[in-house]
């Protein structure tokens, strides 16, 4: 089999995506997700200029050399541009093995480790009463995992809560990001707060997860992990950002509260030092941006050596081809822990067709040849891409912070 075309498909279903179609000479296709969330064409470019034209005539079930083909052989490695164009190819290319094969692609990286996978969505409120009541609202849809966000009194705009009330989504379109406000003192004089009462409303049945956004320091993380440990939060994600991994050291000498980071990470050297020292508990990467399912299987196989589990990034600003390539690893591998799930827009899911069945806040996996996401290329071209940018934070002073 022969790779004769690719493409890239720039789209706005609600929120601009970014797929990549490779097509074989067998008349069998692949579809790979290249989103990175306000940089979109940056990513098409980098496709379509550097990466296409090296896969062409190559036999698109030589996954490994072709992935270290793009990674290593390019010379310059890491970062996100790149990655999340190397994961998209190397998506659509397992969506290719699964099609030819005809056997979903979790067959083809270890099969069923589970029948089904949990999953968490989000769950905020400007206050305490309405998180309360948001937290109420998603628990009856049948969600076993929540993830809780609040605003804080004091602080006018903030990261995770929808100004009306709707689903969070962060990337204005426009010529100029937004701009949030942050104060660490006022969110950790608040937090404990916030999940004593979702504690005492719901018991203790339901997994808490709260997601800091990077903002917070080694010390302050560890004052929230303790403030928080008698809610027995499921994780604490991305208290920080991780560029100096030597933050968890610090870190994990105060708290037992389990710690989630990883969701901009780009490959495993950004984890290595955090996973070979048991400094984290859950690795946030998504395939999408970790550079596909080929080194994100390697990732997973050195977590599991030391007892971290997987958490996927699932937001909605990466398209259902992620989500699907993250169900067929999450299916595969033993050290799954939880998929994030945010749920999408009409308009998105007017333009892919996703065939994993959800049901009582898990996941199951499709059966369907390949990934089991497929596109409406014709309804993909009513959507036409807008700039978009994520914000930007600032300390109640103007310095210019963490988003
Ligand atoms: C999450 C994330 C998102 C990101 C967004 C950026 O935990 O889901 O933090 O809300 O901010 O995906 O593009
Ligand atoms: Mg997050």
């Amino acid at each position: 089999m022969k790779i004769v075309n690719a493409k890239v498909i720039v789209c706005s279903p609600g929120r601009n995506f970014v797929t990549i179609k490779i097509e074989t000479d067998e008349g069998i296709y692949g579809l790979g997700d290249a989103t990175l969330n306000g940089r979109e064409l940056a990513v098409a470019t980098y496709l379509e200029e550097y990466l296409i034209p090296c896969v062409i005539d190559r036999d698109p079930f030589d996954t490994e050399d072709i992935w270290n083909y793009l990674y290593r052989g390019v010379y310059w490695r890491r970062g996100a541009v790149n990655m999340t164009a190397i994961g998209a190819i190397d998506m659509a290319l397992w969506d290719i093995k699964g099609k030819a094969l005809g056997v979903p692609v979790y067959k083809l990286i270890g099969g069923k480790s589970r029948h089904k996978l949990l999953a968490y969505t989000h769950a905020q409120g400007m206050d305490i009463d309405e998180t309360i009541e948001k937290v109420s609202e998603t628990i009856n849809k049948g969600f076993k995992a929540i993830r809780v966000q609040s605003g804080v009194p004091g602080i006018e705009k903030i990261y995770g809560i929808a100004k009306d009330g709707g689903a969070y989504e962060p990337a204005i379109k426009g010529n100029k990001p937004d701009e949030e406000l942050w104060s660490t003192e006022k969110y950790l004089n608040y937090l404990p707060d916030l999940f004593k009462r979702v504690r005492k409303e719901f018991g203790e049945d339901i997994h808490l997860l709260h997601d800091a956004h990077h903002r917070l320091t080694s010390i302050e993380t560890a004052r929230l992990g303790k403030s928080l440990e008698p809610y027995h939060l499921f994780w604490l994600e991305d208290t920080v950002a991780a560029e100096n991994q030597q933050n968890f050291e610090l870190i994990r000498q105060h708290t037992t509260t389990p710690l989630a980071v990883g969701e901009i990470f780009n490959t495993i050297f950004d984890c290595q030092h955090l996973i070979t020292r048991q400094l984290i508990d859950y690795i946030r990467m998504t395939i999408a941006h970790g550079g596909g399912l080929t080194p994100m299987l390697k990732i997973a196989n050195l977590a599991g050596l030391y007892g971290v589990r997987t958490g996927c990034h699932g937001p909605s600003d990466l398209s259902p081809i992620n989500l699907g390539a993250c169900l067929h690893f999450g299916t595969a591998i033993n050290n799954f822990g939880i998929q994030e799930y945010m749920g999408y827009v009409p308009e998105t899911k007017e333009v892919f067709d996703f065939k994993h069945q959800f049901d009582e806040g898990h996941f199951y996996p499709s059966e369907e040849p390949g990934l089991g996401v497929d596109m409406d290329f014709d309804k993909a071209k009513k959507y036409r891409y807008e700039r978009a940018f994520l914000p930007i934070n600032r300390l109640e002073d103007g310095t210019l912070y963490h988003w």
